[in-house]
C-alpha cells in the first residue's frame, strides 16, 4: 500500500545577509526563507523552500504569500493522497491552483526529498541521474560600492571559491553604471567573466546605448535589461549585439520558453524552479532550450541550502550548462539551519549525496532563525 501525506508544516525563517545586497529593485539585508516539511504516513519527512527576493520587489508572491496559500489552499489538495506518484500530485496542483509557482516548486521538492529517502535515491536519480557532480558557481557583486566589490571579487579568486562575477545594476543612471562595471572589469582583467543583471531596469532605448557601452568594456553576457514582457524587444537586442542576452524574468516556465525560441530569441535562459514551479518545470523549459540551441545557467532566487541542493540536483542531470550556475545563495547569508552546509570549493560545489535531496536540518538553528 502507498503511504499518504500526512501533515504539511511551513516556516518562515529570516536569515540576516552578510552584507547589504543592493539590486535594482531593492536592497537586502535579511533572506527569508519559506521552509516546508512535508511528513508521510511511514514516517518520512520531506523537506522544501520556497524563497524569492525583497517581499514583493521581485515577483507577485512575497515569503509570506508563499506560506499563506500553501496552508489554506495547496497542503489541503495533497494531505491523505499517495505520497509516491509525483506526476499524479504535481497535476493536481496545477489543475486546482494557478500561479503560485514558488509554493509549487516548495511543495515539489519536499516530495522529491521523502521520495528519494523512501526509495534509497538521490533526487538527482529520481530525475534520471546526475552527469555531473561539481558545479560551477559564479558570484555576485552588489555591495553598491565599485572599490568594495573589487576587493570582494579579488578576495574570492584567490580563495579559489568563484571564477567568474555577476554585477547588479541598474538602481543608478547609465552612465554611473557603466563607469562601475568597466571599472571592475579592468581590475579583473583575464582573470575573471563579468556579466551584469539589470533585473529589468532599463527601457529598449536606454538598453541600446547602455549595452553598446558594457559590450565595449568587455562584459561577456547581458541579463535581463528590459521589463519582463518585452519579448519582442528582447529578441531585437539579442540580435543587434554581439554580446549575448540572458532572459530571466522574461522565461519563466516552457511557454515562454517555447515563445522566445519561436520569435528568433538566440542568447541563453536562467533556469530556476521558483520560476517553473518546481525541479520537473524547469527541466521541461531546460529541454526545450537544448532542442532549441538556446544557452542554459543554473540561477538562484537566492534561497538557502535546501533550495539551492534542490537546483543543483535538478541541473546535474544536465548535459550542459553554458553559463554555469550562479547557485551561491547560501554563502550570502550569515548562517545556516543545516547539519552540514554545502561545499563549495575550486570555484564550485559539490553536489550533496545521500537519499533524497542529501540535506539535513539542524533543529536549533531552524527554530532560532524562524519566525515567531
Ligand atoms: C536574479 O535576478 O538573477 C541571482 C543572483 C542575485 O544576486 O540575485 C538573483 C536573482
Ligand atoms: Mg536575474
Amino acid at each position: 500500500m502507498s503511504p499518504v501525506i500526512d501533515t504539511i508544516e511551513t516556516l518562515l525563517v529570516d536569515l540576516p545577509t552578510i552584507r547589504p545586497h543592493q539590486l535594482s529593485m531593492t536592497t537586502m539585508a535579511c533572506q527569508t526563507m519559506v521552509i516546508v516539511r512535508l511528513r508521510d504516513s511511514d514516517g518520512i519527512e520531506g523537506l522544501g523552500e520556497g524563497t524569492t527576493i525583497g517581499g514583493l520587489a521581485y515577483g507577485p508572491e512575497s515569503p509570506e504569500s508563499i506560506k499563506r496559500n500553501i496552508d489554506t489552499y495547496l497542503a489541503p489538495l495533497l494531505i491523505g493522497q499517495p505520497a509516491d506518484n509525483l506526476n499524479v500530485l504535481r497535476a493536481r496542483l496545477a489543475r486546482h491552483a494557478r500561479g503560485n509557482s514558488i509554493a509549487k516548486s516548495a511543495l515539489e521538492t519536499a516530495l522529491l526529498d521523502a521520495q528519494g529517502k523512501r526509495l534509497g535515491r538521490s533526487v538527482a536519480e529520481l530525475l534520471g541521474g546526475a552527469r555531473q557532480t561539481h558545479l560551477p558557481v559564479l558570484w555576485t557583486l552588489a555591495s553598491g560600492d565599485t572599490a568594495k566589490d573589487i576587493d570582494e571579487a579579488c578576495q574570492r579568486l584567490k580563495q579559489r571559491r568563484h571564477g567568474d562575477f555577476k554585477l547588479k545594476i541598474g538602481a543608478n543612471p547609465v552612465e554611473a553604471d557603466v563607469r562601475h562595471v568597466a571599472a571592475i572589469k579592468e581590475a579583473l582583467g583575464d582573470r575573471a567573466g563579468v556579466r551584469v543583471d539589470l533585473n529589468q531596469a532599463w527601457n529598449e532605448a536606454t538598453a541600446v546605448r547602455g549595452i553598446a557601452a558594457l559590450q565595449d568594456a568587455g562584459i561577456e553576457l547581458i541579463e535581463q535589461p528590459i521589463p519582463a514582457r518585452e519579448h519582442a524587444g528582447l529578441i531585437r537586442l539579442a540580435n543587434r549585439f554581439r554580446v549575448p542576452m540572458l532572459a530571466d524574468e522574461a522565461v519563466q516556465d516552457a511557454r515562454d520558453g517555447l515563445d522566445l525560441a519561436v520569435g528568433g530569441f538566440s542568447g541563453a535562459f536562467a533556469l530556476k524552479i521558483a520560476k517553473s514551479g518546481g525541479l520537473q518545470g524547469v527541466l521541461e523549459l531546460a529541454h526545450l532550450a537544448q532542442t532549441a540551441g538556446i544557452g542554459l545557467y543554473g540561477g538562484t532566487l537566492l534561497e538557502g541550502t535546501i533550495g539551492t541542493a534542490a537546483s543543483l540536483h535538478a541541473w546535474a542531470t544536465l548535459p550542459e550548462l553554458a553559463w554555469g550556475t550562479e547557485m551561491f545563495g547560501p554563502l550570502l547569508l550569515k548562517d545556516d539551519i543545516v547539519a552540514e552546509p554545502l561545499a563549495y570549493r575550486d570555484f564550485g560545489v559539490a553536489l550533496p549525496t545521500g537519499p533524497g535531496l542529501g540535506i539535513a536540518l539542524d533543529e536549533d538553528k531552524l527554530a532560532h532563525y524562524a519566525r515567531r
